[in-house]
């Protein structure tokens, strides 16, 4: 039974990965001389496995087209494996401000399209309930499971269990892929700080002397940088891994007040807190210049 682990291939950027089982048999000499083309790098299937795997194909195909645009702008696009679409970037200063909720602007300077921060987790609950009613649809939060699915490891952790039993379990998976960054991975601490305007930027904003930079990255901005700057992943979904944390509908753990934050910050170089299945933690009602939020839409929701 050498194929039940065989590798067959992604259908879509993200999907879960499908691998050969017994069940579904080896390929029958009917079947090869179907196909007299059959690309040698993949395994023989049954004539049913391919329609069964087309079928998947489209099924995720037409979940993974589906998309909108709200009022305010928020590109919103089917995430795979979950029932939302997940805004495609951070909420924004701009977007933030619309709901007159006031804004607590950080020491750094920020223009309408960096990522809103400061942003409690009671305040993005308040903008969520704002922006669902401007809009007849129902916008949260996205869970932390959703924000798994999102960021390419849905398929890698358990669906059920706390957010704090999962933190760093998905080994050397990030945000950009696996290893180090490289290019435009995403808004980190970088060699950007290393240099007189860095440590001029670093002194006047308070931080201690110390902090760790990533070592061979360069991403070119101290603080927020303006959502969608860097490269995005196959979803066409920015910034999950960078910019500002981003706060989750979930508790951290059953027994805490605390809610899961994901996706690390512009503050951040350690590896261990850049990993996709990272998940940090802070107290609902506190407000830091490195958290912020994205929303995501319940499919179906509203007219
Ligand atoms: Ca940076
Ligand atoms: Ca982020």
């Amino acid at each position: 039974m050498k194929a039940r682990k065989q590798l067959v291939g992604r259908v879509v950027p993200n999907a879960p990965t499908f691998i050969a089982t017994d069940r579904w048999g080896p390929a029958t000499q009917a079947a090869k001389q179907l196909r007299p083309g059959f690309p040698r790098f993949l395994p023989s299937f049954s004539l049913f496995a391919s329609v069964k795997i087309l079928l998947v194909l489209v099924a995720f195909a037409t979940c993974a087209q589906a998309q909108e645009t709200n009022s305010l702008g928020m590109k919103m696009v089917a995430v795979p494996g979950t029932k939302v679409l997940m805004a495609t970037t951070e909420v924004t200063v701009d977007q933030y401000r619309a709901a007159g909720l006031g804004y607590e602007a950080p020491k750094f300077a920020q223009s309408g399209n960096h990522p809103a921060v400061n942003v409690s987790w009671n305040d993005a609950k308040k903008y969520c309930a704002w922006l669902s009613k401007r809009e007849g649809k129902k916008y949260r939060l996205p869970t932390d499971r959703e924000w798994s699915c999102a960021v390419g490891i849905g398929n890698m952790e358990s669906a059920g269990g706390s957010p704090e039993s999962k933190v760093g379990k998905v080994a050397d998976v990030y945000p950009w892929g696996r290893g180090k960054p490289s290019g435009r991975a995403g808004n980190y601490m970088g060699q950007e700080w290393n240099n007189a305007a860095g440590v001029a930027a670093a002194k006047a904003y308070g931080m201690h002397e110390g902090w760790s930079l990533i070592p061979g990255y360069n991403d070119g901005v101290l603080f927020t940088a303006p959502v969608g700057s860097y490269a995005p992943n196959s979803l066409g979904i920015y910034d999950l891994g960078g910019n500002v944390w981003e706060w989750c509908e979930d508790k951290y753990s059953p027994m805490k007040a605390w809610r899961v934050l994901r996706g690390g910050s512009w503050g951040n170089s350690n590896r261990g807190y850049l990993l996709s299945s990272y998940r940090g933690n802070g107290g609902p009602e506190n407000r830091r210049a490195y958290r912020g939020f994205r929303v995501v839409c319940e499919a179906g929701s509203g007219g």
